[in-house]
Formats: structure tokens, C-alpha cells, sequence
């Protein structure tokens, strides 16, 4: 039997031969690859099979041309994406991302990451992102609803309710899924959940909007709670002001932490006294203005030109919910030396390999994106079991199972971290028990 150094480091390096400039899916599959290393020693047979070489592998990756006219009548050209990555436990199932950094790289790096998030949820659902280089900002909502008809007069060909179930991800929110959806709907005539995060008047799921954050935040209480700390009283700086930020906001609010800073990709607000969620809600929700705007109202906060500068911001708690790659050594030095007690991945592979070192050399408890986010996903397939059920559950019954399912999480990532030898590592937790499961149903069927 090779050691698994050495089966990890011929992997590593066919990835990096075959999937030329995709530094993101490269950092995304070393970081999975090294820590499975004591599940590869422990389960031979997963080698034998050629597991690694396969789930390093998309099943299938769809890239296309998204023509659409915009307000002036000039005709704009975008490139569009879905990778189909794992169906091993369910059909693909992930967000759609438009932003203009999106290529097939952080596409890739976002599939690969969810098949082992969606395998830890529990729930029947395999691993796809997709997305766009279209950039919704300063679009009129006519155009970015010519965007997301184009994107579905080709996407649809390629998803379906037990196929892939696209939702929401950067840039992606309400406004777009209803858009997709009206147009899934016209060109097939089908009526079914080929979608989640849609709006609650077309089955949509209660608590989609929120899982995210208040998944993220149930999952910190877990880890805050194995240290016997609680959130009350704490000072929490959250990066990005989108949707798991605001409502990772909301719920460490009500849970009696003060949120001091957020951010958007211009710059960060700083508000001693706490800042106003209702503020940024109206801005970023209703308006789609610059976090910048929050000063206008509250002129006793202040802003700061360039994002990054959050990082340096005294606090106990770091919940990076923007972008990958937004906290790297340097700003995790500085979190550290400001006492920061506990981080928690809201984004996707939001610090670098030299941050998560930073951290975990330091003690800080640091809950990774693929457990700590997975909220999100869970209560996307739970909206797919409501609309094959045709029924809804309410708010408090959507909440109660996304909370389990957290708690769940928490648990089941840190028993996998124990077993493996790696005791309180998350990160090697959660690698690993996303795995086991997706490694051992792909034994069970066979050379697909
Ligand atoms: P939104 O589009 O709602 O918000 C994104 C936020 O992050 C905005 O404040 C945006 O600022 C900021 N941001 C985006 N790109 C950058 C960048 N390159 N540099 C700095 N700031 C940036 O997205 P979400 O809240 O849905 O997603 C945030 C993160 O959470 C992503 O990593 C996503 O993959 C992840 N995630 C999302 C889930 C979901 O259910 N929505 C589930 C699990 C993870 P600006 O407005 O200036 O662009
Ligand atoms: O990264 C993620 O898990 C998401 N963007 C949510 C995916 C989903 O299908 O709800």
C-alpha cells in the first residue's frame, strides 16, 4: 500500500496537469485531499477503487453562451456555467453565482466543495454549482430579467427536480430565481421544484431566506458551547452585507452579541453602539445601495474605503460571509492579536490555507464553510421535499429542523475528527465525514 502522502500528491498533481489557471479548485482540492489522508489510511480499499481519482473528476460540465439585449439596445454576450459534479447521494444540487470573477475555476472549486457540505447534511443531495460572469450590479431589473431568460433557454435542457436543483449563491437572490423560474416553467410547462430559494407564493420554502446565517450562528453556538461560552455579550464583526451576512446579523443580535462592523466590496462600516440591521437591510435589500450609504444615517459610524480593513477591527468573533480568500494570514495575524475568540465560515472557503493555520495554531475554534454553512443547502432540500409532498411547513417547524440538522452537523464533524485521530479539527472533521459517505456509496455502485 503507498502511503497516503503519496496518493494524495499524484492526485494533487494530475489535478493541477489536467485543470490548468483554476488556482481556486486547486487550493479547494489540496485542502480536502491532505486531511482525508488518515481516511485514506485507514480505508485502502477507497485507493484500490480509484475513489480519489473519480471525485476529483466533475461528472459533467456544462459551459455556454448567454446572448441578451440590454436598455439600450446593444446586444451583450456572457458565459454561463453548470458543473455537475457528484450525483453519488442525490441529484446536483447548488447555487448559481453571477459575478464577473466567475469562471470555471471557482465554479469547480464551488462543486467540488459542495459534494462533501451537501453528503454532511444528511439529506439526498449530490454536489453542482453553476453561474455567470454577468454582473448584476447597476442592471436594470429588465435586464436582469433578459439575463436570467437567456441563461435558462439553455440551462434547462440540463436540470430537472431529480436531475439538478439549481439556487441561489452571489448575486443570485429572489429577484433572479423568480426570473429562472418563470422561464424553466414556459419552456417545459412543468410546474415542479427545479429550483429552491424560490419566492413563499410559488413554493418557496419559509426560512430559506435566513438559513444560511441562522445556520451559521447555530453551529458557532455549538462550538461556543463545547468552551461553555454563550453569545451574549460578544462583539462580532461580519464581513459582506448579502444575505447569510444580514441574517447571520440577525441572529447573533438576538442571541444578545453586537454586531460592529460589516462590509461590502467597496469598503467596511464600523458602529461602536451596534449597527442597525433595519439600516442595512433597507440599503442592500431594497434599495441595492453601497454599505457606504449606513454613515448618511448614522452619522456617529464610520467607513472605510477597502474591504479588507475589516480584518483589522477589534472583536471576539469573525464571521467572514463575503467571498473566498477574504481572510489570509496577515488579516488572521491581526484577528488574533485583537483576541478574537472564535471564527466561523459563513462564505466558501473565505481564509486561506495560511489563515486556518493562523487560527488553529492559536486556539482559536474555527468552524469550517462546509459544515459551518451548510444551513443554507440543508433547507434547500427541504424545500424540495416540501414541493414533492405538495404541502409547506411553517417558519418554526423549517427553524427546528435546520437547527438539528446543525447540532448534527457539529456533532458528527467533531465524533469523524476524534475517530481520525485529529481531535477538535474541524476542517479534518468535516473533510472526512463528508466523505465516508459519498466514498462508500460510490463503492456501492460500482465504476461509474
Ligand atoms: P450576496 O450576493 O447576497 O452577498 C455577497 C456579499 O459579499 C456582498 O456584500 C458583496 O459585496 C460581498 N462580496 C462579493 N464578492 C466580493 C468580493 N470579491 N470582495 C469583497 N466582497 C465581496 O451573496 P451571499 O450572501 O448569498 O453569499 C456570500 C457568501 O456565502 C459566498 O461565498 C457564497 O458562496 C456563500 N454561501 C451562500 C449561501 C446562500 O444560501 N446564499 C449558502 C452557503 C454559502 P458587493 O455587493 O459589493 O458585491
Ligand atoms: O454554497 C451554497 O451552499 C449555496 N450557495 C446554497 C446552495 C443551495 O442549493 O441552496
Amino acid at each position: 500500500m503507498e502511503s497516503s502522502k503519496k496518493v494524495v500528491s499524484e492526485i494533487m498533481e494530475q489535478v493541477i496537469k489536467r485543470n490548468p489557471n483554476e488556482p481556486e479548485f486547486h487550493q479547494a482540492v489540496l485542502e480536502v485531499l491532505e486531511s482525508l489522508e488518515p481516511a485514506i489510511e485507514k480505508h485502502p480499499e477507497f485507493v484500490s477503487a480509484g475513489i480519489l481519482q473519480r471525485i476529483v473528476e466533475p461528472e459533467r460540465q456544462i459551459i455556454f453562451r448567454v446572448p441578451w439585449v440590454d436598455d439600450n439596445g446593444q446586444m451583450q454576450v456572457n458565459r454561463g456555467f453548470r458543473v455537475q459534479f457528484n450525483s453519488t447521494v442525490g441529484p446536483y444540487k447548488g447555487g448559481l453565482r453571477f459575478h464577473p470573477s466567475v469562471n470555471v475555476g471557482i465554479i469547480k472549486f464551488l462543486g467540488f466543495e459542495q459534494i462533501f457540505k451537501n453528503s454532511l447534511t444528511g439529506l439526498p443531495i449530490g454536489g453542482g454549482k453553476g453561474g455567470s460572469d454577468f454582473d448584476p450590479k447597476g442592471k436594470s431589473d429588465g435586464e436582469v430579467m433578459r439575463f436570467c431568460q437567456s441563461f435558462m433557454t439553455e440551462l434547462y435542457r440540463y436540470i430537472g427536480a431529480d436531475v439538478d436543483v439549481p439556487a441561489g449563491d452571489i448575486g443570485v437572490g429572489g429577484r433572479e430565481i423568480g426570473y429562472l423560474y418563470g422561464q424553466y416553467k414556459r419552456i417545459t410547462g412543468l410546474y415542479h421544484g427545479v429550483l429552491t430559494g424560490k419566492g413563499l407564493a410559488y413554493g418557496g420554502s419559509l426560512a430559506r431566506t435566513e438559513a444560511t446565517g441562522y445556520g451559521l450562528v447555530y453551529f458557532l453556538e455549538e462550538m461556543l458551547k463545547a468552551k461553555r461560552q454563550t453569545l451574549a455579550n460578544q462583539e462580532v464583526v461580519i464581513s459582506g452585507s448579502g444575505n447569510v451576512a444580514i441574517y447571520a446579523a440577525e441572529k447573533v443580535s438576538q442571541l444578545g452579541a453586537r454586531v460592529v462592523a460589516m462590509s461590502d466590496s467597496n469598503g467596511y462600516i464600523y458602529d461602536s453602539e451596534g449597527i442597525k440591521l433595519d439600516t442595512v437591510r433597507q440599503l442592500k435589500e431594497v434599495e441595492r445601495k453601497r454599505i457606504k450609504s449606513y454613515v448618511k444615517i448614522h452619522p456617529s459610524a464610520q467607513y472605510h474605503e477597502g474591504s479588507n480593513g475589516i480584518w483589522s477591527v477589534k472583536c471576539n468573533i469573525a464571521l467572514p460571509c463575503a467571498t473566498q480568500n477574504e481572510i489570509d494570514g496577515e488579516a488572521a495575524s491581526l484577528l488574533v492579536s485583537n483576541g478574537v475568540m472564535a471564527v466561523a465560515e459563513g462564505a466558501n472557503m473565505p481564509s486561506t490555507p495560511e489563515a486556518v493555520k493562523v487560527f488553529q495554531e492559536n486556539n482559536v475554534l474555527f468552524g469550517p464553510a462546509k459544515a459551518s454553512n451548510a444551513g443554507g443547502v440543508a433547507t434547500s432540500a427541504l424545500e424540495m421535499s416540501q414541493n414533492s409532498m405538495r404541502c409547506s411547513w411553517t417558519f418554526e417547524e423549517v427553524d427546528a429542523k435546520l437547527k438539528d440538522i446543525m447540532i448534527n452537523i457539529y456533532r458528527q464533524t467533531t465524533r469523524v475528527a476524534s475517530e481520525y485521530g485529529c481531535e477538535g479539527n474541524l476542517v479534518k472533521g468535516a473533510n472526512i465525514a463528508g466523505f465516508l459517505k459519498v466514498a462508500s456509496a460510490m463503492m456501492a455502485q460500482g465504476a461509474v
